[in-house]
């Protein structure tokens, strides 16, 4: 049916860019399938996912047999498909910002402390824990004080675009979530931990927690 395709995320229940579709996913009510594929093991690099997948990153979307990549496509795909709870404001100034903070995140900070990148740094330059440790850290601390800067006016909402969450919170907690895996400080980012707070405990960022998905270790259990 039109109007009720079926879904079918592949995913990995640590993939920050997996947890913003399940984001979006969930605030827009959109039941699916999910198909895990072990990243630290590197399924996500084997032929059987680059033949549905050929970026070889995780998430991919199946609608109806359409195969999506990349996680702004697709969320901006399912916004466009099915406009209720909308992730993009109306007003075309709001939207850019909207679109340039999502961005921030997936162009500007994801890449740099992406699991590709830092597997990288060891191979490369013999990098240890505590190395990549701080390197994962500066680009964070980086990227959130450009994000606050960029970020409009504290909304009467309490949202980072007034009074429901949009894209920026979908590319937001995944990118706080990695953060404190590496134990970031978040202490001089105080809008960055309002949004945090703003979304803990609503039913769509519960459900798209890496800890409540499926092929979550039973000790990340939430
Ligand atoms: N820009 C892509 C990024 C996708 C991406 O890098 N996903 C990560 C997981 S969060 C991945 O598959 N990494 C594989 C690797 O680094 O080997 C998107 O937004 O979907």
């Amino acid at each position: 049916m039109a109007d009720t395709p079926a879904l079918t995320l592949h995913s990995y229940w640590r993939s920050s860019a997996a947890y913003r579709v399940r984001i979006a996913l969930a605030l827009k009510g959109l039941p699916y399938r999910q198909v895990t594929w072990h990243m630290v093991k590197g399924e996500h690099q084997q032929p059987a996912y680059r033949s549905l997948a050929p970026f070889g990153l995780v998430p991919m979307l199946e609608i109806d047999g359409l195969r999506l990549q990349q996680s702004l496509a697709i969320i901006e795909y399912l916004d466009e498909r099915h406009p209720g709870a909308p992730l993009l404001p109306a007003d075309p100034a709001l939207r850019a910002q909207a679109r340039a903070l999502a961005q921030l995140i997936a162009c500007e900070m994801h890449p740099l402390n992406n699991l590709r990148a830092l597997k990288r740094l060891r191979a490369q330059f013999g990098a240890d824990d505590e190395q990549i440790q701080d390197w994962y850290r500066h680009w964070c601390a980086e990227g959130f004080q450009a994000f606050e800067a960029a970020l409009p006016a504290a909304q009467d909402g309490g949202y980072a675009l007034g009074d429901a969450p949009t894209l920026v919170e979908c590319y937001l907690i995944p990118q706080v979530y990695n953060a404190l895996r590496y134990g970031a400080d978040l202490a001089p980012f105080e809008r960055v931990r309002a949004l945090v707070q703003a979304c803990a405990g609503l039913p769509a960022f519960e459900a798209a927690r890496p800890e409540n998905q499926p092929d979550a270790p039973q000790s990340a259990a939430a």
